[in-house]
C-alpha cells in the first residue's frame, strides 16, 4: 500500500526585529526573525497537508512553484497606501514590506493556479491586492462584536451565512458560527472578487475569486476548538484538483 503523498503547503508570516519578539540576549537587538502563529502549520497538517514557511528571502515565483498551495495567515493591519487611502488613527502596526510579499506570493500562486487560503488580514490582502478597499475601523460597539480582543480566541463571537452557489457554502454549510479577532474589512470589493459570506450586520466574512481556486475567511479557523476545520480540508483538497 503506498501513501498519497501529502500537498506541500507553504505558509506567509512576519519578520520582526528580536526586542519585539523576546528572549535573546541584547546583542541581538539589530537581528530579525521570519514568524507565523504556530496554529497555522498545526492545521495543515492536521488536514493531512504538509507545512513549510515562506519567507521573504525566496525568490517568490520560484518557491511558489514548489508548492502546492499557500496560506496567507493574519497579522497587523494592511498599510492604507496599498489602497490610495490615509491611514486611520485606529490603523495599527502596518509593515509595508510585508504587505509586498504577500501581494507577490498571491499574484504568483494564481498566475500558476495554486489554491489560496487567506485569513483575516490575509482576506483583507486579497481584496486589495485585486483593487478593493477596506474599512479602516470598526468600532466595538459597531454590529456584532467583531473585535472582540476581550474574549478568548477559540469563542465563537457571531454566526456568518454564505451564498447559495458558492464554494463558502460547500466548505462550511449555509450558516457557521465563527471567531473574531478584525477590526478592518472589505469594503469596496476587488476585481473579480465575490462577498460569499456575511455577519448578521452585513460584514464580509467570506470573499472569493471567480474562476480561482482563492478562498478568504475573515475569522481565524485556525484559533477555533474544532479541527481539521474545513477550510483546511479544502485547502487540501484543493491541491489534487489543480
Ligand atoms: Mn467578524
Amino acid at each position: 500500500m503506498t501513501t498519497a503523498r501529502r500537498p506541500l503547503i507553504g505558509i506567509t508570516g512576519r519578520r520582526w526585529t528580536v526586542p519585539r519578539v523576546g528572549g535573546f540576549p541584547d546583542n541581538f537587538a539589530g537581528v530579525e526573525i521570519d514568524l507565523h502563529v504556530a496554529n497555522f502549520p498545526e492545521c495543515v497538517a492536521a488536514a493531512g497537508g504538509l507545512p513549510v514557511e515562506l519567507t521573504r528571502s525566496a525568490d517568490i515565483t520560484d518557491v511558489v512553484s514548489r508548492m502546492d498551495a499557500v496560506v496567507l495567515t493574519g497579522g497587523a493591519d494592511v498599510d492604507p497606501s496599498v489602497y490610495g487611502d490615509i491611514a486611520h488613527p485606529k490603523t495599527e502596526g502596518t509593515e509595508r514590506a510585508r504587505d509586498e510579499f504577500e501581494i507577490a506570493v498571491l499574484r504568483a500562486a494564481m498566475d500558476q493556479g495554486k489554491p489560496v487560503l487567506a485569513i483575516c488580514r490575509g482576506l483583507q490582502l486579497v481584496n486589495v491586492a485585486l483593487g478593493g478597499t477596506l474599512i479602516q475601523h470598526l468600532e466595538p460597539t459597531d454590529g456584532e462584536h467583531h473585535a472582540a480582543w476581550d474574549l478568548p480566541v477559540t469563542q465563537l463571537v457571531h454566526a456568518i451565512t454564505t451564498v447559495d452557489g458558492s464554494l463558502a457554502r460547500s466548505v462550511y454549510g449555509a450558516e457557521w458560527r465563527v471567531n473574531s479577532l478584525h477590526h478592518q474589512a472589505c469594503a469596496q470589493l476587488g476585481h473579480g472578487v465575490v462577498a460569499t459570506g456575511h455577519a448578521p450586520d452585513g460584514v464580509v466574512e467570506c470573499i472569493e475569486v471567480s474562476g480561482r481556486a482563492v478562498f478568504a475567511v475573515q475569522w481565524h479557523p485556525e484559533l477555533v476548538a474544532a479541527q481539521p476545520d474545513p477550510a483546511f480540508t479544502w485547502l487540501v483538497q484543493a491541491t489534487r484538483l489543480t
